[in-house]
Formats: structure tokens, C-alpha cells, sequence
């Protein structure tokens, strides 16, 4: 099956960060990043800049990329390539939109119960500032069966 390309970011203004409540498709129900799929013609930081615009209403400077995870669904999803940035400062004020729901989180916080199962692995490392690649196995009910996660030096 052909790997899509998608982006996914997260403010983090210590010791604060901004999720959305994914209101509907894929992660519906679940707190999370913003972003989505790369575009053609695009690079994966415009798509990075051009979705938090969309889902959020706010333009982030400068993004740092700390990750990149697989994910690999057995749900109809298929299979992600998710680049994962983090970005400090950005103008404008978060807003809702149809997509998401904008709220900040204390990093002590962190509503891991209503994310995805994944988010517990890597998220840590991601506030810590550390950069990091893997790679998650999806059951139907979308619960992880396998996985392998490392920190890139
Ligand atoms: P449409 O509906 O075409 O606008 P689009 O916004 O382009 O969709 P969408 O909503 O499918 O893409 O993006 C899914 C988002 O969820 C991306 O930011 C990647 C992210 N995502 C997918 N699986 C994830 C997972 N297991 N853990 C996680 N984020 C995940 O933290």
C-alpha cells in the first residue's frame, strides 16, 4: 500500500503545549498535534506551516523537526509517514476550526488517555528536545501490537 506523507506539530511554550481535539476523520475523538497530509508541489514544512494555519488559525515561525514515525494501520488508514515538528513562538491566537478544537495543556497534564496510544512513547522524548524516529503497528481496534522507537543522536 502507498505511504502517505503527513505533517504534525505542536506548540510548546513551556511548560505549556497546544493540542486540538481532532473533531473529525482520522484521531476523531483524540487530543493531538496539528497537521495533516503533504500536498504535491509543496515541501513537508509548508504543508507543516499551511496546516496549522488551516486547523488553527495561527502561523508559526520558526519549527524544528524532532521526529519522524510510521505508522502502520490495519484500520483502512493504510500506512503514515509522519514528519513531527515542534515550534516555540507564533503570531495570532489559536481558534477553532472545523477540524480542531485548540486547548493548552501543563506538560504535567497531558491527556494521554485521550490521545493516540503512541503519543506516550515519543512525547516525552519530544519535550525533552530530543529527536527521535520509529515506527507503530495498529491492530483493527487501532491498539499498538508492535514497535521499536530510538532517539537520534
Ligand atoms: P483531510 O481530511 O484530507 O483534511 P488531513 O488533515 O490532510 O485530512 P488527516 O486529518 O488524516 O489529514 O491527518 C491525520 C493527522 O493525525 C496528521 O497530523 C498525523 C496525525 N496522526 C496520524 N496517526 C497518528 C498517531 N498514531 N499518533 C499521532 N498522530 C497521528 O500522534
Amino acid at each position: 500500500m502507498n505511504k502517505k506523507i503527513l505533517t504534525l506539530c505542536i506548540i510548546h511554550q513551556h511548560p505549556q503545549i497546544l493540542l486540538g481535539m481532532k473533531k473529525r476523520g482520522h484521531g476523531e475523538g483524540k487530543w493531538n498535534g496539528f497537521g495533516g497530509k503533504v500536498e504535491e508541489g509543496e515541501t513537508i514544512e509548508e504543508a507543516t506551516r499551511r496546516e496549522m494555519r488551516e486547523e488553527s488559525g495561527i502561523e508559526v515561525e520558526k519549527i524544528n523537526k524532532l521526529g519522524v514515525l510510521e505508522f502502520i494501520y490495519q484500520d483502512g488508514s493504510g500506512n503514515m509517514e509522519v514528519h513531527i515538528f515542534c515550534a516555540k513562538e507564533f503570531t495570532g491566537s489559536p481558534i477553532e476550526s472545523e477540524e480542531m478544537r485548540p486547548k493548552w495543556f501543563h506538560i504535567d497534564e497531558i491527556p494521554y488517555n485521550e490521545m493516540w496510544p503512541d503519543d506516550k512513547y515519543w512525547l516525552p522524548m519530544f519535550l525533552s528536545g530530543k529527536k527521535f524516529k520509529g515506527k507503530f503497528f495498529f491492530n483493527e481496534s487501532n491498539e499498538i501490537i508492535d514497535y521499536y522507537l530510538d532517539e537520534v543522536i
